[in-house]
């Protein structure tokens, strides 16, 4: 087992910052015309990771993640609109030119959809963790 930070196993805690944001891997998602893009993003179990959604379209958008971030420490910036529940990260609300940056590392290799959950709007994607 590889322990990130400095061999200190990670919390669970979503306030607690990845120790040096500099080293992150940058990875841009595109919101326009209702549209994630790129839809699939593939991420190394592991590896940290400063994931960029911007929302290039007039309309408001979510980023929904589905259980990408449980035990998973990260660090929400830009002018999104993040919400938190007791699993970690549950939304961000992202304004018409919004960008919202997402600092973690992900852990357990796996598939992982996100959505936006907007009326009306069918928006998917899926995070892809390899080992
Ligand atoms: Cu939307």
């Amino acid at each position: 087992m590889v322990l990130p930070f400095g061999g200190k196993p990670a919390l669970a805690a979503p306030t607690l910052a990845p120790s040096d944001p500099h080293e992150a891997r940058d990875i841009v998602v595109n919101i326009k015309t209702r549209q994630f893009d790129p839809a699939t993003l593939s991420l190394q179990s592991g590896e940290k990771v400063r994931l960029i959604l911007r929302n290039q379209d007039v309309e408001l958008h979510a980023f929904v993640p589905i259980s990408l971030f449980q035990n998973a420490t990260l660090q929400v910036s830009g002018n999104g609109a993040p919400e938190f529940g007791p699993q970690g990260l549950l939304r961000i609300l992202l304004p018409s030119k919004g960008q919202t940056e997402i600092l973690f590392v992900p852990q357990q290799p796996g598939t992982y959809p996100f959505l936006c959950d907007l009326p009306g709007h069918v928006m998917n994607g899926t995070v892809v963790v390899q080992e």
